[in-house]
């Protein structure tokens, strides 16, 4: 036993914490990031202080950009790795909640630990504590209830012990993973207790493969046998479990298409003939018009979003099946499934034993849509005009940056870009990291552009300004509201906004002075901001999308009226699945 206090305690708990999966070990936490108040400067910040060699601490400048940095870093190490986040009682907390219903939605472990006012009641009411007429046992920690898969509030030091346990418990479980909250009185965190040695030495938590169960592979050999034209939709999961080899191998030898959904970017290689891209609302034509007339769809590591189901309009085929490879339940049973509870790797190498193959026209069909989405995109990557359209923009960075995404959609999080980029960066220190973020999602987070150069962090960012909210601009247009509150008006300097930062800033007018920036960006060692203007009005088309977003049932307004009858008319063809 080491009498250590509350604070003390779970830094060198936190310190000892592995992971293993197919044999590879390795340390859970790779630090913490903080900012400090009141609520956490003499418990978890005397920890810190004491024992930087368990937790290595990291400064952030917004508590909302930590979890997002934690967030990145945790999907970049394939939820293998996490950081813990610690902040003070009151508006420090309550800035966690955005980031903790982002890591939530995303199934992406982040521990997070919020100071919380006085166990002992003993100064009530302390600095920003909530006092509710009602009720003496809440404080704003409450709110960050539903957006964890784990909440406890640690009221006596010994209670930390089951709490640490739980959170690890539901941290390292892929169906489970998410936020966890540990809400700790400040007092509490000071105080000291006989630490039982079992709880500081070395644990190591082992990642399970679960394969599924036989009689449920052998339904789902069964319809897979059936199908005539069959689709694989490829999410986070599949990247999550490192099964991005298996899923290759089963597409390549069944000959089935694989679609993407944004967590699943990067599943199959782009220049793959397979490869449909994206789907669903923000979808390609290829893997649309597949979706349409599918009659069996295997869902792999999904949770099937609206977007990625275009509202439920997709798939149109009177008699589709599912069939989803999910280790969570909750989504394993989405769209009346089949469920195969099952690691992505495991059940996927499973389904390429079958020996199953599509006939030569459907693959065909597959490859020749492949090939002319290839050629539209060459097209949006070409458009030529000025300012320039933002397909060209993104066309330019993709052929600086290579073919490795992370893209944020689950949350759709504005404020996310940066720190998220600063989360990729470290965990894999060796790449260049590119972020592309919009002028809108800049200005609500550009202070970890500090946190960038601080840490050293190395940042390639594009930052694409339209002047205001295009996306939703253009959405708003085709409701009939015209834009409505989504232009920004005024000029902003960009360029001396991120170079007061500290980052290095520069100016492109043009595709070529982008592509030159990049380049130059690449060969520096510091964080290069690279702002472009673009046009507000060059879109895309919708590649036989559609996303429900319901206009006004009356208006005076002749668009509103309009759109609601094209939304009355695609409504009907949105199917529940159940
Ligand atoms: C925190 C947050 N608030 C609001 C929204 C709704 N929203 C989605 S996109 C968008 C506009 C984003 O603007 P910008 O970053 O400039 O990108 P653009 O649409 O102009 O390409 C808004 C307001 C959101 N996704 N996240
Ligand atoms: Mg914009």
């Amino acid at each position: 036993m080491t009498r250590l206090t509350m604070a003390q305690a779970l830094v060198r708990f936190l310190g000892q914490q592995y992971v293993e999966r197919d044999g590879v070990e390795q340390r859970f936490f790779a630090g913490c990031w903080g900012i400090f108040g009141h609520g956490n400067v003499a418990g978890i910040g005397q920890a810190l202080v004491q024992y930087p060699e368990s937790l290595r601490y990291h400064q952030a400048r917004n508590e909302q950009s930590m979890v997002h940095i934690a967030v990145g870093y945790a999907r970049m190490k394939d939820r293998l790795g996490a950081f813990a986040c610690t902040t003070s009682i009151g508006p420090g907390a309550t800035n966690l909640v955005t980031g903790a219903a982002l890591a939530t939605v995303d199934r992406v472990p982040v521990l997070l630990l919020p100071g919380d006012v006085f166990a002992s009641r003993a100064s009530d009411p302390a600095l920003q504590q909530l006092e509710l007429p009602s009720r003496g046992d809440v404080s704003v920690n409450d709110a960050l209830q539903t957006v964890s898969k784990y909440w406890d509030r640690v009221t006596r030091p010994e209670q930390i012990v089951p709490a640490a346990l739980n959170a690890m418990r539901v941290l390292t479980d892929p169906a489970e993973t998410g936020a966890v909250t540990l809400a700790l009185p400040q007092d509490v965190q000071a105080e000291a207790f006989d630490v039982p040695d079992g709880f500081l030495a070395k644990r190591v938590w082992h990642i399970d493969r679960r394969p599924p169960d036989a009689a449920a592979f052998a339904r789902a050999i069964e319809l897979i046998n059936a199908a005539r034209r069959p689709l694989i939709v490829a999410g986070g999961g599949v990247i999550y479990s490192g099964a991005t080899d298996a899923l290759r191998v089963f597409a390549e030898r069944s000959g089935i298409p694989v679609a993407e959904t944004q967590a699943g970017k990067g599943s199959l290689p782009y220049d793959h003939p397979l490869s449909l891209g994206a789907l669903g609302a923000t979808g390609t034509l290829a893997a649309n018009r597949i979706a349409r007339e599918a009659d069996l769809v295997i869902g792999v590591g999904t949770r099937w979003t609206d977007f990625t189901t275009a509202s439920r309009s997709l798939f149109a085929d009177a008699s589709v099946r599912f069939v989803n490879l999910n280790v969570a339940p909750v989504d394993a049973y989405k769209l009346n499934a089949l469920p195969l509870f099952c690691d992505a790797r495991v059940g996927l190498e499973a389904l390429a034993g079958a020996e199953w193959v599509v006939d030569d026209r459907y693959r065909a069909k597959a490859e020749k849509l492949h090939a002319e989405w290839d050629a539209e995109v060459t097209k949006l990557y070409a458009v030529d005009q000025k300012p320039p359209a933002q397909s060209a923009v993104i066309g330019a960075a993709n052929d600086a940056a290579g073919p490795r995404y992370h893209v944020e959609y689950g949350y759709s999080c504005m404020g996310y870009e940066i720190p998220g980029g600063i989360g990729a960066k470290l965990a894999a220190p060796d790449r260049e990291v590119f972020v592309m973020v919009g002028d809108g999602s800049y200005l609500m987070s550009p202070g970890e552009l500090a946190t960038a150069v601080s840490e050293r962090t190395k940042l390639i960012v594009v930052l694409v300004d339209n002047h205001g909210f295009a996306s939703i601009g253009a959405l708003s247009r085709s409701l009939g509201t015209d834009g409505f509150g989504t232009r920004s008006e005024g000029a902003i300097d960009f360029v001396a906004n991120a170079a007061s930062l500290g980052a290095r800033a520069v100016r492109a007018r043009t595709i070529s002075e982008l592509r030159a920036a990049l380049q130059d960006a690449k060969a520096a060692t510091e964080t290069t901001v690279i702002v472009i203007e673009t046009d507000p009005l060059a879109g895309v088309p919708s590649y036989g999308s559609w996303w429900e977003v319901v206009p006004a049932e009356v208006s005076e307004q002749e668009g509103v009226r309009k759109a609601r009858q094209e939304w009355a008319a695609a409504k009907k063809g949105q199917r529940r699945l159940i």
